[in-house]
């Protein structure tokens, strides 16, 4: 009776590693030593687990995030990153899109995307920790988590983006746009992704954070004194009548001054952040999911 009370105490104990070993797996690695989190729990219930777990690898992927931009403030390469990846898309044909196609041959040796193998390296450790979720989904979290870091919205984010094969044809090198061109290049890019002119004005507040390096597009400098920053300033900047010396303005960035009714939003977001972040948050969601199906 003893041996066999021990024996089920064995065989249960064997089960329990047997399950924790195998929701790690599902979850992906534990950061560092930390207590069992929420959704090691959540995982032991069976309905509903998914969501519960995917709220879990969340928290534990940004908690990641947060540590990398502690360490290196790569948050605009980030930003950059997951637009390129997901720039890609075309309405038509329902291709491209952020799909993750940016980390193979030929899309990231396009021009546009001179540099961005700085960003993707920086994520490769964080993608070996948490083998189950998708480069492109990885892509899309590490920008919407570095614009909340850099003290921007709280974009809404969610997850199910599916990685491209290497069957996938490749994008086009057009599909981003000209750093030298002005209003109707821009439209024939944004439009051809499905934005209309007011996101147009929204995203390109994006330039509120990083800068143009010479060695990547050729340019060089910040569009705004703090690039670590996701606030105004960059409406701020473009809307001053002699801009500062020390400042970037691409074509592309005076081209939202062509049209009256983008220069209105121009003023209006220089004038009104909390505006900025609120159109910016939609844009930026409606960016990030591009030909998804969740
Ligand atoms: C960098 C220009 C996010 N954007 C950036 C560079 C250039 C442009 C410098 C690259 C380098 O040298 O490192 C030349 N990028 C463009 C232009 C377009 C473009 C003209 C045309 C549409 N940019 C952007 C959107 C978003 C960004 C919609 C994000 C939502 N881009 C971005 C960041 C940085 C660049 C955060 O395009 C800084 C990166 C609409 C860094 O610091 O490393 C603004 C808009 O796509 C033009």
């Amino acid at each position: 009776m003893a041996f066999m009370v021990a024996s089920t105490l064995v065989r249960s104990a064997v089960r329990a590693s047997a399950a924790v070993t195998a929701r790690r797996a599902f979850v992906g690695a534990r950061v560092a030593a930390r207590p069992a989190a929420a959704h090691i729990v959540a995982a032991t219930r069976s309905s509903s687990s998914v969501a519960s777990v995917r709220m879990g690898m969340e928290s534990d992927l940004r908690e990641r995030l947060t540590a990398l931009y502690n360490e290196t403030p790569c948050m605009p390469i980030m930003v950059r990153l997951a637009w390129h990846d997901s720039g890609t898309y075309d309405k038509e044909s329902g291709t491209g899109g952020p799909i993750a196609s940016i980390r193979m041959k030929p899309e990231i040796e396009h021009d546009a995307n001179a540099g961005l193998t700085v960003a993707m390296d920086l994520l490769e450790p964080i993608k070996k920790d948490f083998p189950d979720v998708s480069y492109a989904d990885l892509y899309q979290l590490a920008s919407v988590h570095a614009i909340k870091f850099s003290g921007g919205p709280d974009i809404p984010f969610r997850f199910g983006r599916q990685d491209a094969t290497e069957k996938v044809v490749p994008t086009p090198a057009d599909r981003l746009p000209d750093a030298d061109k002005r209003m109707p290049h821009l439209r024939d890019i944004f439009y051809r992704m499905g934005f209309n002119d007011a996101e147009i004005v929204a995203l390109s507040g994006a330039h509120t954070l990083g800068r143009a390096h010479k060695d990547r597009s050729g340019f060089d400098g910040p569009w705004t004194h703090v690039p670590i920053k996701f606030d105004n300033s960059y409406f701020v900047e473009i809307t001053k009548e002699n801009p500062d010396p020390a400042l970037l303005r691409l074509e592309s960035d005076m081209a939202l001054m062509d049209d009256p009714d983008c220069q209105a939003l121009v003023a209006k977001y220089a004038a009104d952040q909390d505006a900025f972040f609120e159109d910016y948050s939609k844009a930026h969601v409606k960016l990030s999911e591009l030909g998804v199906s969740f």
